[in-house]
């Protein structure tokens, strides 16, 4: 039997579940991107939030590309649960929060009319790296920026917003991008510069755009997920997403236009978001990056593997605790040397099955943000970082590697850096003063040397 409304009343007492009343529940956030990550986290914490009071913030998802999601959660009335994994225990709770699923493309004057909606509030969005449409030097990609992106879309329904006399709205993007709130206010400045200058000045006036750090390990979904889930909960969910118990959220408290009491649930609404935003990004995600791509290359499938691996271990340590921590000012209470244990721990938690694959996607999006900013803050104190070279190796053996292996946007141009340049001059074309990262960082002779030393030793 399928989780729906219907079936929901013959859960077992121990999935927790929440107890507003869901028909009830105005539409107050739209959502790009409803993929696994905003359902175990955002959506997660909204649906807590009224479950402790508070009303009227259900979520329309909307889907970019593919009617996937939509197939699945339509059919539960967009029900689903969200279950916790560690230590061999599983718990599961199932989320109302999600009213419905728009495909983009398919539904443009549904999702136009949502977002010229008054009830609608919040518009958020979790379309990864890519999906901000940046060139490698991270200014709007005009070419990249049209149809199936966020930001026509974007476009026609606050121009309808704007039309209408509505007032502004909050802009929130939950991605993993240094001060993604600005990034996201200038991208969409720049779209509609071109676009529609004065829909432009509209935004800037009467919106806001809060930056956000979000953290929380969610690996895709697999069959064996399902079925599993389908034994702890008694039902079929299509739409199941699996995670860690641990979650953060920090949110800068700038709303436009109010916000659910997300605080009461564990998120923390601060001032200044920048500390423990780069820190997630250069420690955390700056691992991760280095484990998938050091961890491939040796072998192995998945995060926990890569971690209890010695060789990769000291690299990661050393990335984290000798060139990421030193570059960061930690906010007030913030302990990067416990930050990083608590990381190394969630790195070792074999029952989330985390594959390196996962992470090793768009490598060229993530990397600037991840490694790139930590090394140009060594470099300007005439310091070396050996593990974020080693590192930078791995990743040029990854995109020299089987091309079935490789998802990047920029897996083609680096391929054929790769072919032009061989292995001596791989990493100069890539990280060279003339290279497509040299905005981020441009590499000295003792770095490029370094980067080759290692791309040798692990495409051996
Ligand atoms: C990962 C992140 O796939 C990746 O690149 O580094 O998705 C990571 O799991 C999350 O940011 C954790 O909060």
């Amino acid at each position: 039997m399928r989780l729906s409304s219907t079936t929901i009343a013959s859960l077992p007492r121990q999935v927790s579940r929440f107890e507003y009343d869901r028909d009830a529940q105005a539409v107050g956030i739209v959502h790009f991107g409803i993929g696994a990550f905003h359902r175990a986290h955002q959506a997660w914490y909204t649906d807590r939030a009224m479950d402790a009071g508070d009303r009227g913030w259900a979520i329309t998802g909307v889907s970019l590309r593919s009617p996937a999601v939509a197939s699945r959660m339509l059919p539960q009335d967009c029900l689903y649960s969200v279950t916790e994994r560690s230590s061999g225990a599983a718990s599961a709770r199932i989320v109302g929060s999600v009213r419905d699923v728009l495909v983009a493309e398919a539904e443009r004057e549904a999702l136009a009319a949502r977002l010229a909606a008054p009830g609608t509030r919040i518009v958020s969005f979790t379309i990864t790296e890519k999906g901000y449409c940046r060139a490698t030097d991270g200014s709007l990609d005009h070419d990249l920026a049209g149809t199936g992106t966020i930001y026509p879309l974007l476009a026609e329904g606050l121009r309808r917003r704007m039309a209408a006399g509505g007032t502004g709205l909050t802009l929130l993007s939950c991605d993993n991008l240094a001060a993604n709130g600005r990034q996201l206010a200038r991208l969409l400045g720049d779209y509609c510069e071109r676009h529609d200058p004065a829909l432009g000045r509209w935004i800037a006036a009467r919106c806001s755009f809060p930056a956000t750090m979000v953290d929380r390990i969610v690996p895709a979904t697999t069959p064996a997920d399902l079925a599993g889930v389908e034994r702890l909960i008694g039902l079929r969910d299509e739409a199941a997403v699996l995670t860690e118990r641990f979650s953060q959220w920090v949110i800068e408290d700038r709303f436009a236009a109010g916000r659910p009491r997300w605080h009461e649930v564990g998120a923390q609404l601060v001032d200044d978001v920048a500390s423990y935003e780069t820190a997630k990004l250069r420690m955390l995600n700056g691992a991760h990056s280095a484990l998938a791509y050091l961890g491939l290359g040796r072998g192995h499938r998945f995060v926990h593997e890569a971690i209890a691996d010695a060789e990769i271990l000291a690299i990661v340590l050393r990335i984290m605790v000798d060139e990421a921590a030193p570059s960061l000012e930690p906010g007030p209470g913030q302990d990067l040397a416990g930050y990083a244990e608590t990381l190394l721990a969630r790195f070792a938690n074999a029952d989330l099955r985390h594959e390196l694959r996962q992470i090793a996607m768009d490598g060229s999006q993530k990397i600037p943000q991840r490694w790139l900013e930590t090394l140009a803050f060594h470099k300007a104190r005439g310091n070396t970082c050996p593990g974020l070279l080693t590192a930078m190796g791995a990743w040029l053996a990854h995109l020299r590697g089987d091309p079935a292996l490789v998802s990047d946007p920029f897996a083609e141009q680096a391929r054929g850096l790769w072919q032009a340049a061989g292995e001596e001059r791989f990493a100069e074309a890539m990280f060279g003063a003339q290279g497509p990262f040299a905005a981020s960082c441009p590499a000295d002779a003792f770095d490029l040397r370094t980067i080759t030393a290692a791309l040798r030793q692990i495409g051996r």
